[in-house]
């Protein structure tokens, strides 16, 4: 039978700009199952979004459209980076969907029926950000304990789960089962947490308060809190319960999140599933957080390292490494362009990109690119197979802690022994004689395989660059069907295979190049990273990447108003789908307040706010003009708000 593994990402909040905190969850996650695939198993990859609460339903109502439509929209931008990112989810779930909404009401009305929900009044503090009611003594200076805002105080009848009466039986489970909270430090957390009375879980919202949310089923004035709809993503994606129970999915092997997530999933998670009758995942492991130049990422847009951005600038696959090199997995991070060139120029051009190169060359130079036959072994070579046996079993274990930094330190040994055989075995001496030219055939089909076998180690983090090596090497059979044990053996490459050097898969960053992104990357005003505007070169051009740092969005104007005393300009209320702005415009002559509602224009949304005639102006629209006429910029089509313009 094929062994099965189901990792999973959270859900992320369908109204957050994804960024680069997003991406490290996820990618993670697609490194763990591409290794599981080329090991054999069945893998199911799970992310999706979360769409219903409060803040949706808020946001929606300022931009003045139904919350479906609103988050039928929005999820679209966290699919779109996942294909930027090579992510290989097999699904992606959405808490508005159908089947996900029949598995939540299912659940409910069984918990319901065996006496695991009750009705009772409720007073508490509510923190409306967080969606959270808090009691008195969890309260910080008498705002919310999570996030600092400032708390409500409500009272109303509500649904409860019987939450409490699981502490013995988690404490327990947590203790018999090591790996069930990762890391350790986490679990310790929680078993901390857990020595206080464990209250009951608050688990609907009157309709009246909140109407977007999954109605309960024996009880049509309340809609299920967004925690207790959310979790249940990681099973409805499985069908309805019985075949949940079935499932070759279910338990989770792994369930990815950050450590801000971790009392909802170990605690909130693991109870309900207990009530449910379904068993618990293998781990949970909540990852460290990452900042950015020692800041804290901040929601809005202009605040935050831009993924897409940093993926024109570098590279999807440098990304993908640098976020699982940098840090241990588990502890916090810091990002920084410094650190991230400095890892190009090390591990990628120096390291890697230098043996596959040198190899190719050298192949080029002394064969015609043709791979010879190893005929003649030598004292160097042992050591290197052997390096090759160790690093790939110690890979394979570390996989299961999920130890990416140490799996990525392992492979750059081996690429270091590579190197190293390279340089021991001198082929260029060998060249030199008719009986070195025997030995240098071997050498250098040993140095083709070290090329193989780190790219089919290298894959699951970087699918693209393993690509590219493979086409270098000459070899057509795909990565993931060469698979783990063609690299098991030593020897799978063919001699006789015509290799092709093509371009460096790694150029080195110079000095200067360097120093020019750095000095563009600045500490805003605002405490936050912004971009420096650049200079246009001599010729009045501009790069690729200068253009990319203009955020161009579509924009749909919500209000227009002349402004007094003024002829130009006109006032806007535009929304940008996860924010308003208001923008001042000098259009007046052209275009009268009314006939602007409702269309979508360009705006350039990381322009530094101006004040123009006493009023702020938070972006700029775009519109050609000359001595007669000026016309706004749009499009021919629909296109929803905050999409970016290229
Ligand atoms: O909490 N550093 O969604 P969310 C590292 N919808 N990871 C980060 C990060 C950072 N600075 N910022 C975000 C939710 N993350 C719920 C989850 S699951 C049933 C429901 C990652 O959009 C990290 O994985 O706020 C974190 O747990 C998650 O995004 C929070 O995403």
């Amino acid at each position: 039978m094929k062994k099965t593994f189901f990792i999973t990402t959270p859900i992320y909040y369908v109204n957050d700009v994804p960024h680069i905190g997003h991406a490290y969850t996820t990618i993670a996650a697609d490194v763990a199952a591409r290794y599981k695939r080329l090991a054999g198993y069945d893998v199911f990859f799970l992310t999706g979004t979360d769409e219903h609460g409060q803040k949706v339903q808020q946001a929606a109502e300022q931009a003045g459209r139904e919350p479906q439509a609103h988050v039928d929209d929005l999820h679209v931008r966290f699919k779109e980076l996942w294909v930027r990112f090579s992510i290989s989810n097999n699904d992606f779930i959405r808490t508005t969907e159908e089947r996900h909404k029949k598995v939540v009401a299912e659940i409910l009305q069984k918990l319901y029926d065996a006496g695991e929900i009750y009705k009772d009044s409720y007073e508490g503090w509510y923190c409306m950000a967080d969606e959270r009611f808090w009691t008195e003594k969890d309260l910080v200076d008498g705002n919310c304990p999570e996030c600092g805002r400032k708390v409500d105080k409500i009272k109303e009848f509500n649904y409860f789960f019987k939450m409490g009466q699981y502490r013995d039986w988690l404490v327990e489970h947590i203790n018999q089962n090591e790996n069930f909270i990762q890391p350790r430090s986490r679990r310790n957390e929680i078993l901390g947490f857990l020595k206080k009375p464990l209250d009951d879980l608050c688990i609907s919202r009157p309709k009246e308060r909140l109407s977007w949310g999954i109605p309960l089923p024996f009880d049509d004035q309340y809609v299920t809190y967004v925690w207790f709809d959310a979790l249940i993503n990681y099973i409805s994606v499985h069908g309805h319960l019985e075949q949940i129970k079935d499932s070759d999915y279910w338990p989770a092997a792994h369930q990815l999140i950050g450590k801000d997530i971790l009392t909802t999933h170990s605690v909130y998670w693991a109870t309900m599933l207990k009530a449910i009758g379904l068993p618990l995942p293998q781990n949970i492991f909540a990852h460290g957080w990452w900042t950015v130049n020692g800041q804290k990422m901040s929601k809005s847009l202009r605040n935050v390292v831009e993924p897409n951005r940093l993926i024109d600038q570098f590279g999807v696959d440098v990304i993908r490494y640098f976020l699982l090199r940098e840090v241990p997995f588990g502890l916090d991070g810091d990002f920084s362009h410094k650190a991230l060139i400095g890892r190009i120029n090390s591990d990628l051009a120096n390291n890697l990109g230098n043996l596959l190169n040198r190899t190719l060359n050298m192949l080029k130079k002394y064969f015609k690119g043709e791979l010879p036959k190893p005929d003649v072994k030598g004292d160097e070579d042992a050591p290197l197979t052997a390096k090759s046996a160790e690093v790939i079993k110690q890979v394979d274990a570390l996989y299961d802690e999920l130890a990416y930094s140490k799996i990525l330190a392992k492979i750059w040994e081996f690429l270091d022994a590579a190197n190293i055989y390279v340089n021991d075995t001198a082929p260029w001496n060998l060249a030199k004689t008719d009986d070195g030219k025997k030995r240098l055939a071997t050498v250098l089909y040993n140095a083709a395989e070290a090329c193989r076998v780190t790219a089919i180690l290298i894959a699951p983090f970087m699918p693209e660059t393993a690509d590219k090596m493979m086409k270098q090497l000459g070899i057509d059979t795909p990565v993931d069907q060469q698979g783990l044990d063609s690299i098991k053996k030593w020897g799978w490459i063919q001699a006789g295979t015509q290799t092709h050097q093509g371009t460096q898969i790694f150029p080195r960053i110079e000095d200067k190049a360097a120093a020019k992104i750095l000095e563009s990357v600045t500490l805003g005003d605002d405490d936050s990273i912004s971009e420096k505007p650049t200079e246009a070169n001599g010729k009045g051009q501009i790069t690729i990447d200068e253009f990319m740092k203009v955020d161009l969005r579509t924009a749909k104007i919500l209000e227009a108003e002349k402004v007094k005393k003024s002829k130009k300009l006109i006032k806007l209320k535009v929304d940008l789908g996860t924010e308003q702005r208001q923008v001042l415009a000098g259009i007046a002559e052209a275009y009268e307040p009314e006939q602007l509602i409702g269309r979508t224009v360009i705006l350039v949304a990381n322009l530094k706010p101006a004040k123009l005639m006493g009023h702020e102006s938070q972006g700029m629209i775009l519109a050609g003009s000359n001595d007669q006429t000026l016309i706004l910029g749009g499009f021919d089509g629909d296109l929803p708000p905050g999409v970016r313009v290229k």
